[in-house]
């Protein structure tokens, strides 16, 4: 097992859910931080009770990851002391609606596909020459059961997914001659933010989500991270997928009602 203490850890969206968990996590496991997401003061606040739990090194900065120019500027320009990158965990990302795909929103399609596709390959864009140049470096790209299997009303998020799978794939082949590694995590159901983003803060809607079934914690995910970039130097997890025990697929769940 390696350790990922000292280690620079850059997470996307660590302002909620899963990216929040990671960060809690690889404090704990002595990793060095650099947090982003659109909401930094939450940022802030997290990073405020890290550094007071585990004492931990943290850099939080505000970033849009669909802004091309804002995400080059800003990991181009990184403090000197956090120019270099160990881990990049691809975590933003977002669904919008569960509509039909003959009534959807184009407003939708573009959030998810610029947030989950485009803003991954941006930040990765950024980070990965360092990696290469460096021969270092673990990349995990956070997918999705809808990366695999599509649901009703899961159309473009759905696709959004099964693009990182392929890109995750694409990364893992153009890297093969270099010691950086390349995972996919792909949980199903998570209880985060998730669904009350999905519907635009319909708590109701949100919850039933959840109803009848003990979905995945935050935490479950983060440890599975955690698992990828802690194996031996010549293990590469290429995809991972962790799913609550009464989730068979995207669309059979058991709940107890
Ligand atoms: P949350 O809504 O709790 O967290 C999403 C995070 O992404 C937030 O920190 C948010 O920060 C950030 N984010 C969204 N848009 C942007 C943006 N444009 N720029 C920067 N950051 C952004 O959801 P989860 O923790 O559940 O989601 C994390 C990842 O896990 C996503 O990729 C999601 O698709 C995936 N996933 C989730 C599952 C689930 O059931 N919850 C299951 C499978 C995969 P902010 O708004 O502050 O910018
Ligand atoms: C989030 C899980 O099942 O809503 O990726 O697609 S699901």
């Amino acid at each position: 097992m390696q350790s990922i203490n000292d280690k620079v850890t850059f997470i996307t969206g660590a302002s909620s859910g899963i990216g929040m968990a990671t960060a809690g996590l690889f404090a704990q496991n002595g990793s060095r931080l650099i947090l982003a997401a659109r909401r930094v003061e939450r940022l802030e606040d997290l990073a405020a009770e890290i550094k007071s739990q585990y004492g931990s090194k943290i850099f939080c900065f505000k970033l849009d990851v669909r802004n091309h120019k804002e995400v080059e500027e800003k990991i181009g320009s990184l403090p000197k002391e956090w120019k270099e990158i160990d881990i990049l965990i691809n975590n933003a990302g977002l669904s919008r609606g569960l509509d039909k795909l003959h009534n959807g929103q184009l407003i939708d399609w573009e959030e998810m596909l610029d947030t989950n596709v485009k803003g991954l390959l941006y930040v990765s864009r950024a980070v990965i020459p360092g990696m290469v140049q460096r021969k270092k470096g673990d990349i995990v790209n956070i997918g999705s059961i809808a990366g695999h299997e599509v649901y009703p009303g899961g159309n473009v998020y759905c696709a959004s997914k099964f693009a990182v799978n392929a890109i995750t794939k694409g990364m893992q082949i153009d890297l093969v001659d270099t010691p950086i590694r390349v995972s996919t995590v792909d949980p199903g159901m998570v209880e985060t933010e998730f669904s009350m983003v999905r519907f635009r803060g319909d708590n109701e809607r949100a919850i039933k989500v959840y109803q009848g079934i003990q979905p995945l914690l935050a935490e479950d995910v983060a440890e599975a991270i955690l698992f990828c970039v802690t194996r031996p130097p010549h293990v590469n997890i290429h995809q991972l997928h962790i799913m609550p025990t009464a989730q068979g697929s995207a669309t059979i769940a058991y709940r107890k009602v």
